[in-house]
């Protein structure tokens, strides 16, 4: 059988026979290859019942070797840092890599390698298990491979983070965003303001419609939010993987739920509660030095608990209409100089962005944020169309592509009357296989890391949850979706000409059955979610 894998590494070449991983089997790694091998301990023990002994050296027992020759000038995001060769021999397989990252790719792609049973939790076996000889040399496309999901609209359990953080790093992601607030719920707790999670974390009623249908609701109260020992285990967990865990806290629109608890930080007296139907309202953050002071607290504890260098601020879908109505704001534009209330946003990007960066971190803001213009450092992450890369990269901007026409994964997967209830048109399979990330014109940009800017730093799916209710709402979403962007961010362009993903994604399911993924089937929608 051809390995068929997703995403499809740079070069492989399949060599006759196999090795058997038994309970002999020994993982061997030293200093910083260690954390890889404890990974596939962990993911052997579980697949298997066996838990291989992690040493460091085989004693001419058969071996699983991991070296990792570390080179310090290797960071995030790097592509080079994600290198690695796996070699699998009858009597054995050794990993070589740059960087521990490098190592824990050639984890996931063993995972993917051995039979697909063995990502089921099962119990101990006798039988070894096949792990086909090969030879691999692998690095990925993009240096950001990232998925974001909305944890406001709904939140989901800490649980289900780990979950998708697991099936994440078996698709050679490393980046999981997490969108903490928004105007239906604020889901992260901020020392000295605890109404947030009193208050803003809670509605009274579900959403079930829509704010554009005018549709309402249904009455029951849903909330919740991450206590900071719970998000610092999402990043440990994460990182243990190494994937970056790049928080959002979305500012200065998109905020009804941080107004419902703090109501003097927006523009007018109405008190209003956290929303419950959806859309994009006009309660936006007023310009007030007390708006600042918020934005810096919450900032503060965000750089505490994520180590990502790079912190989003959101900052899309911002009306204006408070601001052109209010005394205040007009008059806070006059004093800063500003031509137009609107540049308003502009200015709290800056003001955000200056106090990331003390802290030593970059801001990503939606594409919104370039309009008025954005401080040159910030990312610019492309929702509303896939020209704007263009436009970003042109303005120097770094840039992560993620545009609703080719990787909104709340988007309907058909137009089959029978897909249960999404957002928006229909984004099939085979069109985020097709879709192209780097826009013409701007060939090669995505080649380096982070110098010089003004480059294409990957590809990041959005799973926005508006309809996205629960864990397994979410699964049907983004799965087997979510693999042809792993494939669009790691693959090769070529690569991906060559095989395309549709032709690998029939095994591919296999896997995603044993790790019990509530996927849509390829011939269609189930009756249920
Ligand atoms: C637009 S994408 C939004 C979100 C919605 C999404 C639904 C973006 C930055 N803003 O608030 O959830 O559409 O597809």
């Amino acid at each position: 059988m051809p390995v068929e894998l997703i995403p499809l590494p740079l070069s492989v070449s399949e060599h006759s026979g196999a090795f058997a991983v038994s309970a002999d089997t020994v993982l061997v790694a030293q200093g910083a290859a260690t954390a890889a091998a404890w990974l596939l301990h962990d993911a052997l023990r579980a697949g298997t019942g066996h838990a291989l002994p992690v040493v460091s050296d085989s004693g001419g027992a058969p071996a699983i070797t991991f070296v990792v020759d570390e080179d310090p000038t290797l960071r995030f995001p790097s592509t080079t840092a994600e290198r690695y060769r796996l070699e699998v021999r009858h009597d054995g397989a050794t990993i070589h890599a740059a960087h521990p990252a490098g190592a824990v790719r050639a984890v996931q792609v063993i995972r993917q390698l051995l039979p697909a049973d063995t990502l089921r939790a099962a119990p101990v076996t006798d039988t070894p298990v096949e792990l086909p000889c090969v030879t691999i040399e692998d690095e990925p496309r993009f240096a950001w491979r990232g998925v974001m999901l909305d944890v406001a609209r709904h939140f989901q359990p800490k649980e289900f983070l780990l979950r998708l953080i697991d099936i994440a790093a078996l698709h050679q992601f490393n980046v999981v965003h997490l969108h903490l607030t928004d105007d239906q719920g604020w889901r992260l707790e901020v020392p000295g303001w605890p109404k947030l999670t009193e208050i803003a974390s809670w509605r009274t009623e579900t959403v079930v419609g829509h704010a554009r249908d005018n549709q309402g609701s249904d009455g029951t109260p849903h909330g919740g939010f991450y206590t900071t020992a719970d998000l610092k285990e999402v990043v440990a967990y994460a990182a243990a993987r190494q994937i970056t865990v790049v928080p959002e806290v979305d500012l200065p629109g998109h905020v009804r739920a941080a107004l419902a608890a703090y109501p003097e930080l927006g523009n007018t007296d109405a008190h209003k509660p956290v929303a419950t139907t959806f859309g994009v309202f006009d309660e936006v953050l007023a310009p007030t030095d007390e708006s600042l002071r918020f934005a810096r607290d919450v900032f503060d504890v965000v750089v505490d608990i994520f180590d990502s260098p790079f912190i989003h601020i959101g900052g899309d879908e911002c009306p204006r209409t408070e601001w052109r109505q209010s005394a205040t704001a007009q008059a806070r534009a006059a004093e800063l100089g500003l031509a137009d209330v609107g540049l308003l946003q502009s200015w709290f990007t800056s003001q955000f962005a200056d106090h990331l960066r003390e802290h030593g971190r970059r801001v990503i803001g939606w594409d919104e944020i370039m309009d008025g213009g954005a401080p040159a450092d910030a990312v610019i992450a492309v929702w509303r169309e896939f020209s704007l890369a263009a436009k970003a990269l042109a303005a120097g901007h770094d840039v992560i592509v993620g545009p609703a026409e080719a990787v909104y994964l709340d988007h309907y997967a058909s137009d089959d009357p029978r897909e249960p209830l999404h957002i928006h048109g229909h984004l099939p399979l085979e069109t985020i296989a097709e879709f192209e990330p780097v826009p013409s014109g701007f060939a090669g940009a995505e080649r380096d890391d982070v110098e010089p800017p003004g480059q294409v730093l990957g590809v990041q799916a959005q799973l926005w949850s508006e309809y996205l209710p629960t864990p397994k709402a979410v699964e049907y979403s983004a799965f087997p979706r979510l693999a042809a962007v792993a494939d669009m961010a790691w693959t090769s362009a070529e690569n991906r000409r060559r095989h395309p993903v549709t032709e690998r994604i029939s095994s591919h399911l296999v896997r995603l059955d044993a790790l019990g993924v509530n996927y849509r089937p390829l011939s269609g929608p189930h009756p249920w979610q």
